[in-house]
């Protein structure tokens, strides 16, 4: 195949990207109510999320070096509960302030701000009343949070994400109930009770949305993969169709199309999961369609034909691939390598994922996350992070030929600007082009240092991806 490479279009956002919870901190200040995430704690050596990066007292110094690094776009999100502390209650000034003056401060820079609504950080108080399982509280409460940011910044804001990967918070939910708020098991009629209660959320905001800008984009960002055969065996082939069903098409499917995907569906009823769906869900959900669907990508998925008590002891995270009783069994990748935190890693299926989605949508899309997570050390108030610019190289290259082949990608926000807190692994995993001074348990005075890949993420900015 003759394939004529494109360069990045002109207005292409290079941008980074950081949630609430992992970076800002200020967890008790300014009348912020308590999220899940502020409960949580994953051992005596692991950082909770209390001071996180210190973001929120240092956003502008943050914000300096956003610029030197020539970010066009900075992809954050709102805590809910800095906005509404409660999550049903009384809306806080204090909190709405503290989000303007990050977006003005970032417009200022030219840099464009790219606000999630929610991640992963769902108020404590709604989560005591059942959260996504109450959908009279919880979709109602989502829909006045987010008139109030529609109604403060909708001028202000292009790009709007609707729920950071609903996908995983429904899938990891039932295996270890590390990020869907809730720390407690819940059953999987539950969860996909509380993933369809999050559609009618999430379109009812689109819809909402449009009353407040016409000009103003909105999305899902989900943690869309691409699935392979383990083998050419028709059957592992079938079961790698169940995967993507299982972890893209029935959440996309809803979200773009309105509809639930046939093969999810009758999966759901077989097994008793199939969640109530009220007279006027499905007009709701085509209501509020998308206007671009954006993508975390960190890996790929490999599965093989199901075999029941396979791998019950792999340990699951948000990136790993795990089994389903009659739909597929994960299975190991040989041919890809794996990060220090066992990650596969799969440039190729970056834009195999992006093909697949956009050819399937035709929507544009774009990257909300994609990084490498490494243990790193401060030499000569530096990191020499060669390991994550080969990473960016490799993904940023396969990126590009998508778009060669006719994808349209409109901005590549990786994950993540600044050193965090890891969704589940605490600070010493970190993802950032700019180092931040602490440990798990020392803050030390949290004093940023450029890494090595801040530079060269600048120069390719720069030269508008134009290195390959
Ligand atoms: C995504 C989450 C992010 C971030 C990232 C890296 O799934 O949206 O919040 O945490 O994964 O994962 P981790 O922090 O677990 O290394």
């Amino acid at each position: 195949m003759k394939l004529k490479k494109n360069n990045f279009p002109k207005d292409f956002l290079w941008g980074a990207s950081i949630s609430a919870f992992q970076s800002e901190g200020a967890y008790n200040e300014d009348n912020k109510g308590m999220s899940v995430q502020d409960i949580k704690k994953y051992g005596d050596d692991v950082s909770d999320f209390k001071v996180a990066s210190d973001f929120y007292h240092k956003y502008k110094e943050d914000i300096i070096l956003f610029k030197e690094m020539g970010l066009k776009s900075f992809r954050f999100s709102i805590a809910w509960s800095r906005i509404i502390p409660t999550g049903d209650g009384e809306i806080n000034e204090k909190g709405l302030q503290f989000y303007e003056n990050l977006i003005d401060e970032l417009i200022k820079n030219n840099i464009e701000p790219i606000p999630t609504l929610y991640h992963f950080d769902l108020p404590l108080s709604l989560q005591e009343q059942g959260g996504w399982n109450n959908r009279e509280l919880t979709v109602n409460a989502y829909l006045k949070y987010a008139e109030a940011l529609f109604k403060r910044f909708a001028k202000k804001i292009k790009y709007w994400i609707t729920f950071n990967e609903q996908n995983v918070m429904i899938m990891i939910g039932s295996k270890v109930s590390i990020l869907n708020g809730s720390q407690t098991a819940v059953n999987e009629k539950e969860l996909y009770q509380q993933s369809h209660n999050m559609f009618i959320a999430q379109a009812k905001a689109i819809d909402l949305l449009r009353k407040y800008s016409t000009q103003a984009k909105i999305g899902p960002a989900l943690n869309n993969v691409c699935i392979y055969p383990d083998s050419k065996k028709p059957e592992d082939y079938l079961s790698a169709q169940n995967a993507s069903i299982m972890r893209n098409w029935y959440y996309l499917d809803a979200i773009v199309r309105g509809i639930y995907n046939p093969i999810a569906k009758k999966y759901f009823l077989d097994n008793n999961l199939m969640p109530e769906i009220l007279d006027n869900d499905l007009d709701i959900l085509k209501k509020g369609k998308p206007d671009f669907l954006s993508i975390n990508y960190y890996t790929s998925g490999t599965v093989k034909e199901n075999q029941e008590d396979t791998n019950k002891a792999i340990k699951i995270d948000q990136q790993t691939m795990f089994d389903i009783n009659g739909l597929f069994s994960y299975s190991k990748n040989e041919y890809l390598g794996k990060t220090e935190y066992g990650w596969a890693m799969d440039p190729v299926g970056l834009r195999i994922t992006l093909r697949e989605v956009y050819e399937r949508y035709q929507l544009p899309l774009m990257i909300s996350e994609n990084g490498l997570g490494l243990s790193e050390k401060l030499e000569n108030e530096t990191v020499n992070d060669q390991m994550r610019i080969e990473y960016y190289h490799q993904h940023i290259e396969q990126l590009q030929l998508a778009i060669s082949e006719g994808v349209e990608v409109i901005a590549y926000n990786p994950w993540s600007a600044i050193d965090l807190v890891s969704s589940h692994q605490g600070f010493k995993k970190r993802y950032g082009f700019i180092y931040v001074d602490r440990t798990e348990n020392d803050l030390k005075e949290l004093k940023r240092y450029k890494k090595k890949s801040f530079y060269w993420y600048k120069d390719l900015i720069l030269k508008n991806g134009d290195i390959f």
